[in-house]
């Protein structure tokens, strides 16, 4: 590492104490940034680097709410807003208790560069709570999300900070919280997305980052003169995200191999089936976080515990959460011949696995793969802000031209000679638009 990256990432580790995922997604974007940085001196003048890994706004507040047994429960409510220079703050609630302050950090500085990169005028946010849905009734999950948005409503609006789901928040409390806000502001009005298709959803939003990390993995195989049909894939996690994946692999000719949850991972060497997508619906539903009774329904294998990175495949899909490959599974799935890393969680790969999968085959990172989702959220927006709705197919091909659009982006900032540095594209295309809006706006 640079001395100068170095003594940038010194300072603002000092000021943000303990932040260490935080730290690890400013450090990815500084490294790979900082010449286009140092070239420019109004981006210099301005500060924006600085600016940049300084949220614009944190709201942080107390969440209670009555269980079923009527007692009092607290949990942490927060909304980072974090950069509005080329649109109003976009991006999810996350549920879940490993949620910090220094994960949101992290998701919406992240989010900053992804919702550039989707050529929709969308600013970065997320917020979330250490709040923990599995095992709870709807009464429960309800009761927090109600009393989670009184607070929260005070913040967020149509034209100011747009919400949406992450792990933990599905159409369920999207719903719910839609509601609330209705109820105590009285407008009707686009302030969530990832809503239900009966009060203002996009068609195409559930399957849509799935559906767009496969959209990205095709462009990444025909760079190399290949395509997706017939290659073996292995995905994790078993929420939207992978089933979304799956659905569109399976349409498209591909063999998905594996599933994971927090139990333990499911091989399935046969392929799965779409009656095997459907289901893993119904173990979302259930609210168990346990992917292991896929095993004995689909006759497939249960590895307790086990990561789906050991497994033999063309493509590996990471769709959990953040820092699920390390550097140990990158060099078993390289050694296993595993051709492309396509992260579709947002920092999914650690570190140093990000530099060895990028220096030994292909690796898009989640801010340019994953980002089919906020861009159907950005597609609500618009169909929300003209009272109308699009056809799903009008949608999905919209969606399609958004990740061929951010492909080109990467390939335009990442291209060294035959090969595209996705990590270096994903994050100059994404920086370079934030950076000219930000200087566009004077000091603020
Ligand atoms: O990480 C993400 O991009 C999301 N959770 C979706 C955000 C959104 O506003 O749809």
């Amino acid at each position: 590492m640079k001395p100068e990256i170095k003594e940038f990432m010194d300072v603002l580790k000092a000021k943000t104490v303990g932040e260490t995922e935080f730290h690890q997604a400013v450090e990815e974007v500084v490294e790979t940034v900082w010449d286009t940085y140092q070239a420019n001196s109004k981006y210099k003048a301005n500060k924006i680097l600085e600016k940049m890994v300084e949220p614009e706004r944190v709201i942080m507040f107390r969440v209670p709410w009555i269980d079923d047994k009527g007692e009092m429960q607290i949990n942490r409510g927060y909304r980072v807003q974090f950069n509005s220079a080329i649109g109003p703050y976009k991006g999810g609630l996350r549920f879940h208790p490993t949620v910090t302050l220094g994960t949101l950090k992290f998701l919406g500085f992240e989010q900053t560069f992804k919702n550039s990169l989707t050529t929709l005028p969308m600013g970065g946010g997320k917020g979330g709570s250490d709040f923990n849905p599995k095992g709870k009734s709807d009464n429960e999950v309800m009761s927090f999300c109600q009393s989670f948005m009184t607070e929260l409503c005070k913040y967020i609006g149509a034209d100011t900070d747009v919400p949406a789901g992450d792990i933990g928040v599905g159409g369920r409390e999207i719903g719910y919280l839609f509601g609330q806000y209705k109820r105590i502001r009285n407008e009707f009005v686009g302030v969530l997305t990832g809503k239900s298709r009966e009060f203002g959803g996009s068609l195409v939003r559930p399957e849509a980052t799935g559906y767009g990390a496969v959209y990205f993995a095709q462009h990444m195989l025909a760079e190399k003169g290949e395509e997706i049909k017939g290659k073996i894939v292995a995905l994790s996690g078993f929420g939207n995200v992978a089933w979304g994946a799956a659905q569109k692999l399976i349409q498209l000719g591909a063999k998905v191999v594996s599933i994971s949850g927090p139990d333990g991972c499911i091989y399935d060497e046969k392929g799965m089936t779409p009656e095997g997508v459907d289901y893993m619906l119904e173990l979302r539903a259930s609210n168990n976080d346990i992917v292991a009774p896929y095993a004995e329904k689909f006759d497939a294998k249960f590895i307790a515990k086990g990561k789906p990175w050991a497994v033999k495949c063309d493509l590996a899909f990471p769709c959990a959460i953040q820092n699920e490959l390390n550097e140990d599974d990158a060099k078993i799935l390289v050694a296993n011949g595993c051709q492309m890393v396509i992260e579709t969680s947002n920092m999914g790969c650690t570190a140093e696995a990000v530099r060895f999968l990028s220096s030994k085959i292909s690796f898009a990172p989640g801010k340019a793969a994953n980002a089919g989702g906020v861009a159907v959220s950005g597609l609500e927006m618009s169909q929300n802000s003209m009272r109308y709705s699009w056809t799903g197919e009008e949608v999905d091909q919209k969606l399609s031209q958004i990740m061929k659009d951010i492909h080109d982006t990467c390939a335009k900032f990442g291209r060294d000679g035959a090969k595209i540095d996705y990590v270096k594209g994903a994050n100059i295309g994404g920086f370079i638009k934030v950076a000219e809006a930000m200087c566009a706006q004077g000091h603020v």
